[in-house]
């Protein structure tokens, strides 16, 4: 506890080496983020959170590596996490480039990091959104989160930003497995990467059929883009930052962060109760309630009663 409040000031002094090892805590045991995130108040909420999701292999690494430039351009500086929900090591290209971002070419201006969790489900969800809250209390004016497109958590994860870009290949309207409606719906500027593949119109239109399905969305960008050559990639910022606009324009940032707040709080006291929950089932007293109510000498009510009560204790 004493080590994570020294490891924080450390960081928000701007010790690049403590923020690291406060990014490993927070990526071990679920009970050091209560710890963190309580000394992380008020929440500070001024870094754009940029989210890049979208199916294995779309190209989401590739493309931040051209992002990135334009993200130090008009931020400054720029944080990346890659989020894994399997290995706790990422690959792919942005790992690869990682040492040509970091150290060399963009010094201290780019933070680079893939994380993953072995916690409880939701835990890796949790897990990057206290990240966020670091990275935004250590004056990071952007932070980029990679993660996959495929299911609920990553979806979670997405939630954490102000802007989500997905990232799609054509073709993309072919597949079946591609959680469709979940990107979809998740994404508020679409990139149709390897455009230096046929089908990139046929793409856009299975998209936009795809959108209209959802009525409550407004019509979001569609960029082509070619993440290997560059191609669009400008305009692709161009796009992130006009919706990045159009949100604090219209008071809808604000909206969005306090549903994320909500949403996390709801996540937190959620999993404390199915703790709690679970304890009081594991009970030995509770066991044998059970035991006897399924031969029907006790009212399965009595069991409840005492789960409650065992849980408000
Ligand atoms: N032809 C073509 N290849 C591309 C393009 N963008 C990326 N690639 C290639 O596609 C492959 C996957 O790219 P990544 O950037 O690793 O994709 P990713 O979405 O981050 O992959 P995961 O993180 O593993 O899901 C790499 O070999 C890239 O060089 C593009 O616009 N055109
Ligand atoms: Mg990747």
């Amino acid at each position: 506890m004493h080590d994570i409040q020294q490891l924080i000031s450390a960081a928000l002094d701007g010790k690049r080496a403590a923020l690291a090892r406060l990014l490993s805590v927070i990526e071990g045991a679920d009970q050091n983020l209560l710890a963190i995130e309580s000394q992380l108040t008020p929440p500070v909420g001024e870094a754009f959170v940029i989210g890049i999701t979208g199916p294995p292999g779309a190209g989401k690494s590739t493309l931040i590596n051209r992002l990135v430039p334009h993200a130090l351009e008009s931020f400054g500086q720029a944080a990346v996490l890659a989020i894994d929900p399997s290995s706790p090591f990422s690959q792919g290209a942005l790992l690869g480039d990682r040492v040509r971002m970091q150290g060399g070419e963009f010094g201290e201006r780019v933070f680079i990091r893939s994380m993953a969790s072995r916690g409880e489900e939701g835990g890796l969800a949790r897990a990057t959104s206290t990240a966020v809250r670091l990275f935004d209390a250590c004056k990071w004016p952007v932070v980029i989160i990679e993660t996959l497109g495929i299911g609920q958590v990553e979806l979670d994860i997405m939630n954490l930003a102000d802007t989500v870009l997905v990232v799609l290949n054509p073709g993309w309207g072919d597949e079946i497995q591609a959680n469709k409606a979940g990107l979809t719906e998740a994404g508020d500027v679409f990139a149709i990467n390897k455009a230096d593949k046929p089908g990139a119109a046929q793409t856009r239109k299975d998209l936009l059929d795809s959108v209209s399905l959802i009525s409550s969305k407004s019509m979001p960008d569609i960029m082509e883009t070619v993440a290997t050559t560059d191609k669009g990639v400008l305009e692709l910022w161009q796009a992130i930052t006009a919706h990045h606009a159009r949100l604090i324009s219209s008071g809808e940032l604000v909206e969005r962060r306090h549903n994320r707040q909500r949403g996390l709080i709801r996540r937190i006291i959620s999993d404390q109760i199915n703790r709690l929950m679970d304890d009081a089932l594991n009970t030995e007293e509770v066991a044998m309630l059970l035991e006897k109510s399924t031969v029907g000498e006790v009212d399965i009510h009595k069991a409840l009663h005492r789960v409650l009560a065992l849980m408000n204790r």
